[in-house]
């Protein structure tokens, strides 16, 4: 987003994707209930600009439902995906110039995808970049239907058009955004989208740009692009956008279930709110149980006990189906909503994490979301092929490392019994930078986090959420913390774990602390999870050494927190066919003795409650001079999902073959 030179600049002033003042821009779900300033907040560089908020449909606004789309008797679904138009904007011209009507030199582009690895001259290009298509909408669609525009991701700014008028507009990757279309679409020719993102690395965002007091790690391995963060920067519209119609009279908004276990029966509520403050009846229903739903003022309640419940897990990923249904006088279906629902509960008991009451020790990965040529772009053959390794490895779990993945891998987890920890993208901070910046970031993390919970809330495979990955409170690796620092990340913290427990008090909370941070953060949140890389960053080449100090380690931590702690970052840069013995750094035998001492030291301490080697697949990276090839070697996978040697040890490990 093109920065705001003066605080509280008028509107528009903040370049072409920050202008606009008096239009009216129609975002819904849990970004229209976050409200202004979060969204004022996230196009925000250095300085803080208070752009007023974008116009809002009061009928959405505040109920924060984000439903994924779906087609049934009383709603359609059309997926634009397929080849769009697309052209780069170094200048920022295009929307002066008309580009939401028609792109001047368009060339074509695949959507769902990152745009980085698919033409020379946009590889680094993390500017503004237009998208547009054209299509036409089914004339059933036009009577007694609402339509909207749903983006699943566009990283990092978007601002959405159709037909010329400006629909939406967002600040955050990662997260599904919509707009209500319904007056602005054409019936008798096909309808023109256009879509402008960018990328850029700006203080003020969340992940934020690189500011006064440099990145984390990435500061430490350096990077072109210049990133706070370990990973490429790839933009564009990384998940579908969706064109979806509900019934124009009212249409079921969002839906919340929540699960207890009480002796062997699984309880649900549910929760659901219905649009325009609807005051009419409904039902919901779940396998052979029925409750009605008396709505008052868009709101309705009901309770459901499946007496002797099969309970999700990894072992028996048990889905039940939920209906939600809203009727007319005479009882018939007006609209509908289908859930697959888990029936389980996550909870902190002193140093344990308990799923269903027992006791869970997570083996698994950090990972990402990461493929070549795809970059970033939804691809379905690496989820369901990552699934299957992780099945093959006998993992059960992973964490959405460093921000949210997509809807599709949230439900494969649900299917397959797989636990996650579900992170938002604020990797990179620095408490160091400017106050002013934390008060942006503050904002926007707000907003994503808010976004996540009304995304993933549902997921029985989410069980925790996480609101950061390694912030800094003075230098990494074991400087010493800065006082001012510390206290302003305290401040952040506090209240980003407030607002996860008022959104969702189901799920316990973390942040992930980097190696030789500040430990008092720590304290705010429900689970320890840390990542160590002793016998890498430090201790380079001594495993034995490494072992010593991870015991250390984790035994102060135990006894400073009495809370469960996890280790969610462990690994090494390992290049398959580098063989050493004695194993020496970047062998795959250095790798796997590496994670053994891990693994083992973890086996020895029950509050250990879980073990995620960095990282499942190799990844891509800026360029830099610990960035072989622009990438991060610490899979244990490759890039293309070939075992290295770790792999088969962790499978002997974790699956006992
Ligand atoms: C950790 C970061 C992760 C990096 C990793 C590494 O959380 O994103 O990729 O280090 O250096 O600090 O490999």
């Amino acid at each position: 987003m093109p920065q705001s030179s003066t605080p509280g600049a008028c509107p528009g002033a903040g370049g072409p994707l920050g202008d606009v003042a008096g239009r009216r821009v129609v975002l819904m779900g849990a970004a229209a209930a976050a409200g202004a300033a979060s969204l004022a907040a996230g196009q925000a560089g250095a300085q803080a600009p208070s752009e007023p908020a974008p116009a809002s449909d009061g009928a959405r606004a505040g109920r924060g439902g984000l439903l994924r789309p779906q087609r049934n008797a009383h709603r359609e679904l059309l997926d634009t995906s397929g080849l769009w138009r697309f052209q780069l904007d170094p200048r920022e011209e295009g929307e002066a110039a008309g580009w939401s009507r028609a792109l001047p030199a368009p060339r074509p582009i695949a959507v769902p995808c990152s745009w980085n690895d698919l033409f020379d001259d946009a590889k680094d290009h993390l500017g503004l970049a237009w998208y547009q298509t054209e299509l036409w909408v089914p004339a059933a669609w036009r009577e007694g239907r609402r339509v909207f525009l749903r983006v699943g991701s566009a990283n990092y700014a978007a601002k959405v058009w159709v037909n010329g008028t400006l629909v939406a507009e967002h600040f955050g990757g990662h997260l599904p955004f919509e707009a209500e279309v319904t007056g602005a679409l054409a019936w008798d020719r096909p309808n023109t989208i256009a879509i402008a993102v960018e990328n850029k690395q700006l203080l003020g965002r969340v992940p934020p740009g690189p500011g006064p007091a440099g990145g984390g790690v990435a500061g430490i391995v350096g990077g072109y692009p210049a990133t706070t963060y370990d990973f490429f920067p790839y933009a564009g519209l990384h998940r579908p956008v969706l064109l979806h119609a509900v019934p124009a009279a009212t249409h079921i908004e969002d839906v919340t279930a929540t699960t207890r276990i009480e002796g062997r029966d699984g309880v649900v509520d549910v929760t659901v709110a219905a649009a325009g403050g609807y005051a009419g009846r409904g039902r919901v229903r779940l396998g052979e149980l029925e409750a009605d739903l008396a709505f008052r003022a868009g709101t309705a309640q009901a309770t459901l006990r499946i007496p002797s419940a099969r309970f999700w897990g990894p072992r028996d990923p048990h889905l039940y189906r939920l209906d939600v249904t809203l009727t007319d006088g005479q009882g018939r279906g007006t609209d509908s909503y289908a859930l697959d629902i888990g029936i389980r509960t996550v909870e902190v008991r002193g140093d344990r994490l308990l799923l269903n009451g027992e006791p869970v020790a997570l083996r698994g990965f950090g990972k990402h979301e990461d493929f070549p040529l795809h970059g970033r772009g939804l691809d379905l053959a690496m989820w369901v092929r990552d699934y299957e390794l992780l099945r093959w490895a006998g993992a059960n779990s992973y964490r959405t490392t460093h921000y949210p993945y997509a809807e599709e891998a949230m439900e494969l987890a649900d299917r397959l019994g797989v636990l996650v920890i579900n992170e938002i993208p604020a990797v990179g901070l620095n408490f160091e930078d400017p106050e002013e910046a934390t008060a942006q970031r503050l904002d926007q993390a707000l907003l994503q986090l808010r976004e996540l919970v009304a995304r993933d809330k549902n997921h029985p495979s989410t069980i925790m959420w996480c609101v950061a990955n390694e912030p800094l409170g003075g230098p990494p690796l074991g400087g010493q913390p800065v006082p001012r620092a510390v206290e302003a990340g305290m401040r952040f913290f506090r209240r980003l774990y407030d607002e996860t427990r008022r959104l969702d008090a189901t799920r316990p909370v973390t942040l992930v602390g980097v190696q030789g941070g500040v430990l008092d953060w720590h304290g705010i949140f429900d689970v320890v999870c840390v990542n160590r890389y002793f016998g890498w960053y430090t201790q380079p080449g001594r495993l034995d050494e490494a072992a010593r100090v991870l015991e250390d380690d984790l035994d102060g931590l135990h006894r400073r927190f009495g809370k469960p702690v996890i280790v969610t970052e462990f690994g090494t840069d390992t290049l398959p066919g580098v063989h050493a013995a004695p194993p020496e750094m970047w062998s795959e035998e250095y790798q796997v003795e590496y994670l053994r001492r891990y693994l083992d030291a973890a086996a020895r301490r029950p509050f250990v409650a879980g073990m995620h080697v960095w990282n499942f697949a190799d990844f891509k990276t800026g360029q830099g001079t610990a960035r072989a090839g622009g990438m991060n070697h610490k899979g244990v996978f490759t890039r293309d999902r070939r075992p290295k040697m770790a792999a088969h040890f962790l499978r002997s490990r974790w699956a006992g073959t």
